[in-house]
């Protein structure tokens, strides 16, 4: 990176030395050696877990076989030595033109959640995944039989610790507390890890004295290199280290446990987010009566300082960190931010729908993020980030595309696979697609006054949406509920880098779960309209929106911060506005009644909103044959017949 990072490094070398010595010798830090034993305990206290805690960390130490285990407790003082092994493994580097803020690149094969290794084990295939027709590969998830999974784990994890530390990471997800959260711990043999899941999630000591000795997620997590001494390890003294050729992210729901190994990537590392929040949480949420969604949260107040909260479901890569952090271009609009990616809500004891965000940070998409896309998201990344697979600048900073305003014009780049003096015409991005930003949602300057409120924030109107660059409209509203659920089942979106998928192709990706789902998708429908039929529930509208529909000349939305015209609508809507009117696929925007004064750029509406018959027969047609070659008899009536419904709509109105 051409910064000289000598001087940084020799203080925490320093730093690291004392602190060993001192908590050796501390019963602050209470750290005992158990020489007795494989492994030494080198921060922290077995005797002190709660005896369940322990027993899952004893259980899995003997399999995995570290050489120590640290217990994290949270604190500034712990950040500071994880920081330091880091650097001095080489697997994070600092980034002094911000505060408190790295760089780390990992291996070129573990750069996205791998979809086709995660697995969900039941007993019964059917719990798990829809019976997709024969000779049809189901796309809603990843069954594993207990006995293959099994074996999977046994070929994998014994001895996989050999030569690192084991992390102990208890956490929380929601505010430590609260009745709406949930405690899991994760085992763990990366660094990397515990400084993400200290941004991500509430981790430390004082979520065990919330746990008690309560039930806990079991996550164990493992990058697959041991490291043995005279035995050449492969890749396993590079600085990122992971095993791609075994990964697999394994989720059992019947014993509250995941197993995840080889990666060390984002959504198949982080146990808490897609695997505990939305997997194992999906299966929580219909078993106790409520919803794990991958939406965002926001906070919308209108010139009248009168405030709703949305909700909002977009596939990965698809546009919620932007959503969630926009900076309305309407005057008198403001937007606060609850979440980002993760909602778990549920009906309160008065009907209302009530969200938390279950997350504590912002593990966002950096590339096209800047200070006129995003710029609350480049206020909040400049300190106590983690940077994946971006590239660097030579004073010490962040570059991605997107940046080429941000960064001096004879900034020196080197791009996140260490190619210096990267331009342009380099031929490959400066950053990985999927590249992101792993940072505190405190820091973000528009975080809502109410995002650790303990009972969640009222919800108010729930938004799907996908890129489509053909023929879905700006925006629609469901007719009711039964609708909204059909839309969230039909959503369709074009791929991005998220996943390890290549290309771009229009998949299915219903309610924005289709890599999450940790149950049958039509048992999930069921759950969804299951809420029609109870009187005491004050059902949110549901809405279907499109930044992405395309013309000659790219996109015909300039979206971003101009999404808050649509949001102005879906707010008069949900007060009882007359401003819509009925269409084939739900209901539109009455002519002009989109604000649109002050646009700066030229929008054509007639295109935005035209409905095409062509288009549309095609995809009741098509969404026909999803429905009954991946959900076939699990599919609910009420959604089968919400499809012909549209068929018809098509048939006569367009
Ligand atoms: P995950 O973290 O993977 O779940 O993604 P996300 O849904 O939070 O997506 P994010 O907001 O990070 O956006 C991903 C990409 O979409 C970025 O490159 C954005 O610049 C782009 N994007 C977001 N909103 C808009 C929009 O309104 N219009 C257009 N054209 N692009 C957008
Ligand atoms: C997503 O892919 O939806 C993400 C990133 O939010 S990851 O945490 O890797 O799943
Ligand atoms: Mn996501």
């Amino acid at each position: 990176m051409g910064i000289d990072n000598t001087t940084r490094v020799k203080s925490s070398e320093m730093f690291a030395s004392h602190f060993l010595n001192e908590s050796a010798k501390s019963d602050k830090y209470a750290s005992v050696i158990e020489h007795q034993k494989a492994y030494t305990v080198l921060y922290g206290n077995l005797n002190k877990l709660p005896a369940r805690v322990r027993y899952f960390v004893e259980e899995n130490a003997k399999v995995c076989q570290p050489d120590t285990i640290h217990i994290c407790d949270g604190t500034d003082r712990e950040k500071d030595l994880l920081y330091y092994i880091l650097q001095r493994d080489g697997t994070i580097k600092p980034l002094p033109k911000y505060e408190n803020c790295w760089l780390t690149s990992t291996d070129p094969a573990d750069v996205a959640r791998v979809e086709s290794r995660t697995f969900i084990s039941t007993q019964e295939e059917h719990d798990t995944v829809p019976r997709s027709k024969p000779g049809i590969k189901c796309t809603l998830g990843n069954w594993m039989s207990p006995t293959d999974l099994q074996s999977a784990l046994d070929t994998r994890f014994p001895g996989c610790m050999k030569g690192r530390t084991m992390y102990v990471i208890p956490f929380s997800m929601g505010p430590v507390g609260s009745k709406l959260s949930k405690i899991g711990v994760q085992l763990t043999d990366s660094a990397y890890v515990v400084v993400s899941m200290r941004v991500m999630t509430r981790i430390g000591s004082r979520v065990l004295d919330a746990l008690k000795d309560g039930e806990f997620i079991k996550c164990l997590h493992s990058v697959g290199k041991p490291i043995t001494p005279g035995i050449s390890a492969g890749n396993a003294m590079t600085s990122w280290p992971c095993n791609p050729r075994d990964t697999i992210v394994a989720h059992l729901p019947e014993r509250n446990e995941i197993c995840s190994y080889g990666s060390g990537y984002g959504g198949n590392s982080l146990l808490g987010k897609k695997c505990f929040a939305l997997r194992l949480g999906s299966i929580l949420a219909r078993r106790e009566g409520w919803f794990a969604e991958h939406m965002l949260i926001m906070g919308v107040e209108n010139p009248k300082g009168q405030k709703k909260y949305f909700a909002a479901a977009f596939p990965s890569a698809c546009g919620k960190t932007n959503l969630a952090m926009m900076e309305p271009t309407l005057p008198g609009y403001k937007v606060t931010c609850v979440g980002d990616d993760i909602a778990w809500m549920r009906f309160d004891e008065h009907g209302q729908l009530r969200a938390i965000n279950p997350e504590a940070g912002f593990f966002g998409v950096a590339p096209g993020t800047s200070m006129k896309t995003n710029p609350n998201a480049m206020r909040s990344v400049l300190k106590n980030s983690i940077f994946t697979n971006v590239a660097s600048t030579n004073d010490g900073g962040v570059f991605w595309e997107g940046m080429e305003s941000e960064v001096p014009d004879n900034a020196s780049i080197t791009s996140w696979t260490g190619t210096e003096n990267w331009t342009k015409d380099t031929g490959k991005t400066a950053a990985h697609p999927n590249s992101r930003f792993c940072t505190p949602a405190d820091q973000c300057p528009i975080i809502d006054e109410n995002w650790e409120n303990p009972e969640g924030v009222p919800i108010e109107g729930i938004i799907f949406g996908g890129r489509r660059p053909e023929g879905v409209p700006l925006v629609y509203e469901a007719f009711d509920w039964q609708h909204g659920v059909f839309v969230g089942a039909s959503l369709k979106s074009e791929t991005t880098a998220a996943a390890e998928y290549k290309g771009k192709a229009i998949m299915h990706d219903p309610f924005a779960m289709r890599p999450f789902f940790g149950y049958n998708f039509g048992h999930y429908l069921d759950h969804w309209l299951s809420f029609q039929n109870k009187p005491e529930v004050h059902l949110p509208k549901i809405f279907h929106v499109n930044w992405f529909r395309k013309g000659p000349d790219g996109f015909l939305w300039p979206g971003f911060g101009e999404n808050s015209r649509v949001l102005d609508w879906m707010f008069r809507r949900i007060d009882g506005e007359d401003c819509a009117m009925t269409s084939a696929v739900g209901l539109i925007p009455k002519p002009g009644s989109i604000n649109m004064s002050g646009l700066e750029q030229e929008v054509d509406e007639d295109a935005l909103f035209d409905l095409s018959k062509e288009f549309w027969e095609a995809e009741v047609k098509e969404l026909g044959k999803y429905f009954d070659e991946q959900v076939g008899e699990d599919l609910p009536s009420s959604i089968r017949q919400e499809l012909c419904n549209l068929g018809e709509r098509v048939n006569s109105d367009l």
